[in-house]
């Protein structure tokens, strides 16, 4: 039962006796007096449940707002960190194509140099250059040049694993970080790409003979024993492997030595 009710009763029970039970030493003067005492009691015992009440509510609406706030917080949290995770990943994309840029390269290698240490894990480093690349740009334009750097980056990526990447090295040039057991393994990778870069079939009369859009492919084994080499020795000596590709008549893999 609420206690007001209850201290109502009371004082209603208070003042019935004192206003209808006769027999008492109290003159008339005397209960109406009683009668007032009780009933202001009453009203100031009232008032200060209601004042209780009042400030009760005001606590409630507090909290409801620190809550509101709470929760607002929360979500501008969580809208921070997903702007930081979308900027982390494009400060290490290439605009244009979508492949990692060198920024993701360093890093990746990076992790690759742990698992290559941890895991003895081979590593195949693969440069990949367009074949004529400045003939697409001078007979259809820079626009188109930029459209098939797109679509080979499509086409490359869909040759390698999820955890895999393609990175843009040059302006035509790309790099891709496998993991390999083998020479053939690798080799198999390269002609991959070699392969996914003709198959897309775009036009290119400025690439005799093929006609098309064509890559040449240059593949580093990377193990082990070469942990103590720089990155830039191993881009070496995949660069030297595409050279030898390019010398070799293009739209072909080579392996370094
Ligand atoms: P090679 O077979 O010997 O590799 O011949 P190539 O013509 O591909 O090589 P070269 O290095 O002479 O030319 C590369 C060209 O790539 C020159 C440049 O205009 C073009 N290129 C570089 N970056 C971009 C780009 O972002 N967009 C476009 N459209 N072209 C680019
Ligand atoms: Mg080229
Ligand atoms: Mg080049």
């Amino acid at each position: 039962m609420d206690p007001r009710s209850v201290l109502a009763l009371a004082a209603m029970i208070g003042i019935w006796f004192l206003v209808a039970v006769p027999g008492t030493e109290l003159t008339a003067e005397g209960r109406a007096d009683l009668v007032i005492v009780n009933l202001v009691a009453v009203c100031a015992s009232l008032a200060g449940h209601g004042l209780l009440e009042l400030a009760a509510i005001r606590n409630h609406v507090h909290v409801r707002k620190i809550m509101q706030l709470r929760r607002r917080a929360d979500a501008n949290m969580q809208e921070l960190a997903r702007v930081h995770r979308r900027l982390e990943e494009t400060a290490r994309t290439d605009p244009l194509t979508g492949a990692r840029n060198r920024l993701r390269l360093a890093e990746d290698l990076r992790t690759a140099r742990g698992r290559m240490h941890r895991l003895g894990e081979g590593l195949g480093v693969v440069a990949l250059d367009l074949d004529r690349f400045k003939q697409v740009n001078d007979l259809r334009g820079h626009l188109a040049g930029d459209s098939v750097l797109k679509a080979v980056v499509g086409a490359i990526q869909a040759t390698i694993r999820a955890d895999e990447g393609v990175y843009r090295f040059g302006g035509e040039e790309f790099l891709i970080l496998i993991r390999v057991a083998d020479a053939t393994e690798l080799r198999a990778a390269c002609e991959r790409s070699r392969s996914a870069v003709s198959g897309l079939a775009i036009e290119h009369l400025g690439n005799r003979p093929h006609d098309v859009v064509t890559a040449s492919v240059g593949g580093a084994l990377i193990r082990n024993a070469d942990l103590a080499a720089s990155d830039d020795e191993w881009f070496a000596r995949a660069d030297a492997a595409l050279y030898a590709a390019k010398e070799g008549g293009r739209n072909r893999v080579e392996l370094a030595a």
